[in-house]
């Protein structure tokens, strides 16, 4: 009776111990699944913090200008050194950097551009333009009409009835200079301005 007593005492120890193993395993694999998660979870948000850095990093380089542009606003300048007649201005702006000329939209953007001409001291092409229709100035790229200005006073004077592309005056190198809008001979050598966006990928070939 003992002895039987003793086997079962033996058997519900064994049971017992066999019960806690159980849990004892259960809580580990339980804990270990919690780990696994919690790791998943921490990688996901290294992996979306890594890709917020790459987009990042990629909008920095997209908001940057290449080289021999200027940043203003949303857009990169640039100022010729070299001359030529105001379509062959347009045309370069295009064929050398995916730009066109100038075209002003506000006094920002005019005043930025008009202290770089003060201190680069020459006169330059943009590109407004009433080639279609005599006074009626418009943006070469854009098409759309030319609203904000700052015309030298007396012009846009057609001069010989022959001025139909817009330049920046130089400010004619005296006193405090204030460089203004002048219409112009098309065929006229000038230094230019190129435009393109700051998103606006360069164009190659
Ligand atoms: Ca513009
Ligand atoms: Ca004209
Ligand atoms: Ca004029």
């Amino acid at each position: 009776m003992v002895k039987h007593s003793k086997y079962d005492q033996d058997n519900v120890n064994k049971e017992e111990h066999k019960l806690h193993h159980n849990i004892h395993v259960y809580n580990s694999i339980n804990a270990t699944r919690k780990h696994r998660a919690d790791l998943i979870t921490e990688v996901t948000e290294l992996s979306n913090k890594v890709l917020l850095l790459v987009l990042a990093s990629f909008e920095l380089v997209e908001g940057q200008c290449t080289d021999g542009f200027i940043k203003h606003g949303d857009s990169c300048y640039h100022f010729s050194h070299d001359t030529e007649t105001w379509l062959d201005a347009e045309l370069s702006c295009q064929q050398l950097y995916g730009a066109h000329l100038a075209e002003i939209e506000d006094a920002t953007e005019n005043n930025f551009l008009i202290n770089e001409v003060n201190v680069l001291g020459f006169s330059f092409w943009v590109g407004g333009n009433d080639l279609q229709v005599e006074g009626e100035w418009k943006w070469f790229s854009s098409k759309t009409a030319v609203k904000y200005s700052t015309w030298h006073p007396g012009n846009p004077s057609n001069n010989g009835g022959d001025e139909n592309c817009m330049e920046i005056l130089d400010g004619d190198g005296k006193g405090p200079q204030k460089p203004l809008w002048n219409d112009k001979q098309c065929h006229a050598y000038q230094r230019y301005i190129c435009e393109k966006s700051t998103t606006e990928s360069e164009i190659v070939g």
